[in-house]
């Protein structure tokens, strides 16, 4: 795996890093990133095999967030590699639309194998969130071909993340991801985070506190009725705002009310999904069952950018009606189902088959959980969060600068040859599932150091 990086690559982004400055760097506005930050220092990744990267000076680098919670499989993996390639010299794109390619049934069969029971039709996107807006959307279009079409509302929750387009942050419950776009989805309500620190700190795997917020969602029944909501859309375990993990019940909790009232649970699965919580979805971990899933990231092992919602077969079933020459769901991408990430799927969900991937984080758990919580009682460090192969470290803020501790941790450790992510003062953990053991510390003791240099 330690191959070298190729001197040509090197140089080349060596050129690219030493243009500090320069206009080199200029064109590309980049994405989530504090752009003037990275272009006077930048940091580039020029090559990656299973649990590592190299940077442009030709530094090894343990990725402590598989890529961005996607490469679960580690990186550069031969079936993929192989099925990826093989593709594009054989048909390179397929229309999407009144046509399909062979592969785009496959996969979506071998997805349909790993949700939970009765989640058997699946649509494919091209990211989570154009799942998001996918499952929305279907949302609205099944109570209203099934003559409820007054079920207009979407319940998100606060501290919520469903990706950046408008019906993703209408629902999701991140300020500074709302802040700037204005008035976003008219009747979309909010059901309060999960969040408790003072009675769940430092809680090992699921917190004890906290099944009873659910209710919220009777609350909201209570104030605008059932018959106006459509779908409740949370994620599992909330990654992006800090890796927060369900209080024990509460899912089941909400499954119970969205029952009562008719209202489709939609689970984003998009980090959960693919091994990440012990199981191939979060579902199966909590033993709660949605109507939907949101999935993309390790669909492909992060290597094509792919996305699927799963559905419920009534759910489909009730849109096939009509005329038969008639589109059933007004919706799709020109990149739905595209060829070469078919092909990246396949190859992604024969190596996690081959390798019992999806399964592997619930083997390690207990280790991880070990390490992660090794950190308690190191300066600033005020919660601990955990499940499967996820881990969230939660620091006091510097005083007046929120979010500055934790990206100072996640520069040092690069520099000492760890990736991580940071979320404002937690920092992230979720490696890739084929981590073993010394990587594991590998990866804490770095953190460990950093924090205490950072204290
Ligand atoms: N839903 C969830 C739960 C996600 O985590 C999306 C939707 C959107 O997916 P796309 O493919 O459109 O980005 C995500 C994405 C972070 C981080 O560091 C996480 C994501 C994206 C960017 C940063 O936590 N997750």
């Amino acid at each position: 795996m330690n191959k070298a990086v190729d001197p040509a690559l090197m140089q080349a982004a060596e050129q690219l890093g030493a243009a500090t400055g320069n206009q080199k760097l200029d064109a590309y506005w980049m994405p989530f990133t504090a752009n003037r930050q990275f272009k006077k220092s930048p940091r580039l990744f020029v090559k990656a095999a299973g649990m590592h990267y190299w940077t442009d000076e030709g530094r090894q680098i343990l990725d402590g967030v598989a890529g961005l919670w996607c490469v679960n499989a580690g990186h550069a993996r031969p079936r993929i590699v192989q099925a990826i390639q093989d593709q594009a010299a054989e048909m390179d794109f397929a229309p999407p639309f009144q046509m399909a390619h062979p592969k785009a049934f496959e996969l979506a069969d071998k997805v349909s194998k790993l949700t939970p029971a009765g989640l058997n039709k699946v649509f494919f996107t091209n990211s989570g969130s154009e799942s998001v807006e996918t499952a929305l959307k279907m949302a609205l279009a099944y109570h209203r071909v099934r003559g409820e079409g007054t079920r207009t509302r979407l319940i998100g929750r606060e501290r919520g993340y469903h990706g950046v387009n408008f019906g993703g942050i209408s629902v999701g419950g991140m300020v500074a991801n709302r802040k700037q776009f204005g008035t976003m989805l008219a009747g979309v309500d909010h059901l309060r985070h999960t969040h408790d620190p003072a009675r769940n700190a430092f809680s090992i795997g699921q917190p004890e506190h906290g099944a009873e917020l659910a209710e919220d969602l009777e609350r909201m029944v209570a104030l605008h009725d059932a018959s106006t909501i459509a779908a409740v859309i949370v994620e599992p375990v909330a990654g992006s705002t800090g890796v927060l993990v369900p209080p024990k019940g509460y899912l089941n909790k909400l499954r119970e009310i969205c029952d009562k009232h008719g209202i489709l649970l939609i689970f984003d699965e998009v980090i959960t999904g693919f091994g990440r919580t012990g199981n191939p979805f979060a579902s199966q971990t909590f033993g709660v069952t949605p109507d939907m899933i949101v999935m993309a990231k390790g669909l492909t092992n992060g290597s094509v950018p792919m996305g699927a919602v799963a559905v419920k077969q009534h759910i489909h079933d009730a849109f096939m009606n009509g005329p038969e020459h008639l589109i059933e769901f007004m919706h799709g991408y020109t990149y739905s189902a595209h060829p070469l990430a078919c092909a990246a799927g396949l190859g992604t969900l024969a190596t996690y088959e081959d390798e019992g991937l999806l399964t592997r984080a619930s083997q390690m758990a207990d280790y991880f959980a070990q390490a992660v919580h090794s950190l308690r009682g190191e300066p600033n460090v005020i919660d601990i969060r955990n499940i499967g192969l996820v881990g969230g470290v939660e620091l006091a803020p510097l005083p007046g600068e929120p979010a500055k501790r934790a990206f100072n941790i996640f520069l040092d450790c690069y520099e000492r040859g760890v990736l991580l992510r940071t979320t404002g003062d937690t920092v992230a953990l979720s490696p890739p599932l084929i981590i073993e053991r010394g990587q594991i510390d590998q990866l804490v003791d770095t953190l460990r150091g950093s924090i205490r240099r950072n204290s």
